[in-house]
């Protein structure tokens, strides 16, 4: 959309206030907490859309990011006890747990010898016996195998937890961790920051100053990450812009963001099944105010595993420029919540086919965003995967 065009739609609202909240965006001004949760409340789609796909086009034009990657889940065995998790219900059905020896997960990344991955992406549940030290053995042999391998795991949650067991500093800690082969941060273990809703769907995991900590700490060790939202539970509008103005605030300070991914909350097989999950109409309103609050994150990705394929190729209209990865082992934390993905993979021909279908170009992208693939003009041979 250019400039012409959003300028219609703005002229064409007939809410002062969202009038002028629509022209600091498209002056590139940064909107305020209140503009924020005023979206929320009082904007409709198609203005929140235009504005949103305004912003991503500026930003990145058509270009729209996968990559190649795959996940290891070491365990499925948590300590905590988050409502919202399918996971935490395991640990009191000790007989489906399960934890990953280091030979075995190594096993898993020879098991991609050959082929064109770029990433492993490690997270679970908590484990009280996988330590630290097991951790950094782990990262230390996955380098010696595949030096490569961008490896992005662990959340704040897991990590603040083995720092403690070892007794080590968060400073300490994320040093040794990027020492023995840590790159990057994954977004999750965010959930909502604030304590009003915290303290209720996960009071006894790190809390929101913890997890900021964490991701500070690595951005000062010269390491990037991503950061999550679970949306659309009990929380309030205002508590997902006090959430998305810490990531903005730390942003401003660090500039270590590289994606900020909304999640949809799942309600099926946990303590909070009673909750309905949110609308489309909703879940694309998500999208479009993270694009307009977060000015100082370059990505917004959708995680198609969890919001189904066909509402993570819509929301590349609403700001979402990356769409994660071709991955082939649709994680299980999804799979059990209830996410209607239960197939188990996406190939890299339906992925830039679903972003072809959009109108979009379909770029390869490593962790980091190194190009290293254009897939745009690409035709895919009838056999070619
Ligand atoms: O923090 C757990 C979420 C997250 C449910 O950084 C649920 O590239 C919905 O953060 N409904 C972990 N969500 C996964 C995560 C992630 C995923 C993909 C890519 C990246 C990245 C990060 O999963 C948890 C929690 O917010 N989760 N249960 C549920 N019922
Ligand atoms: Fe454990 Fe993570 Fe599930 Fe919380 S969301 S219970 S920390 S696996």
């Amino acid at each position: 959309m250019n400039k012409g065009n959003i300028e219609v739609v703005l002229a064409a609202e007939t809410n002062p206030t969202l009038a002028a909240i629509g022209k600091k965006i498209i002056q590139n001004e940064r909107i305020t907490f209140d503009d924020g949760v005023y979206l929320f409340e009082h904007a409709n789609l198609p203005f929140v859309g235009a504005l949103a796909n305004w912003k991503r086009e500026s930003l990145h034009g058509d270009a729209t990011y996968f990559n190649k990657n795959f996940h290891i889940e070491p365990t499925n065995v948590c300590v905590f006890s988050c409502k919202f998790c399918s996971y935490s219900k395991l640990y009191a059905h000790k007989e489906e747990g399960w934890e990953l020896t280091i030979d075995q997960m190594l096993n898993i990344v020879k098991s991609y010898d050959g082929k064109p991955v770029t990433e492993v992406h490690i997270v679970g549940g908590v484990h009280p016996k996988l330590t630290l030290d097991f951790f950094l053995e782990l990262m230390r042999a996955i380098k010696a195998h595949r030096p490569e391998l961008h490896i992005k795991a662990f959340t704040p949650v897991e990590l603040d937890y083995m720092f403690r067991k070892a007794k080590v500093s968060v400073e300490e800690g994320m040093r040794l961790a990027h020492e023995a082969g840590l790159d990057s941060l994954p977004g999750g273990g965010a959930e909502i920051f604030h304590p009003e809703i915290r303290t209720v769907i996960c009071n006894d995991k790190a809390t929101a100053e913890e997890w900021l900590h964490i991701h500070k700490t690595a951005h000062q060790l010269g390491m990037h990450s991503n950061a999550t939202l679970l949306y659309g539970h009990i929380e309030k509008a205002w508590h997902r812009i006090d959430h998305m103005e810490r990531l903005r605030q730390l942003q401003d300070e660090t500039k270590g963001f590289n994606t900020f991914i909304p999640l949809k909350f799942r309600n099926k097989d946990n303590d909070m099944h009673d909750v309905p999950e949110s609308t489309l109409l909703n879940d694309l309103k998500m999208y479009a105010i993270s694009r307009l609050y977060l000015d100082n994150f370059p990505h917004i990705k959708a995680y198609w595993p969890m919001l189904g394929r066909q509402t993570a190729q819509l929301t590349l209209s609403y700001g979402v420029n990356d769409i994660d990865g071709t991955i082939d082992d649709t994680t299980k934390i999804y799979s059990m919540a209830g996410s209607e993905e239960q197939t188990p993979a996406m190939t890299t021909q339906e992925l830039v086919r679903l972003i072809q279908q959009a109108k979009r170009k379909p770029i390869e992208r490593g962790t980091l965003y190194n190009v290293i693939q254009d897939y745009s003009n690409y035709e895919f041979a009838l056999d070619e995967a």
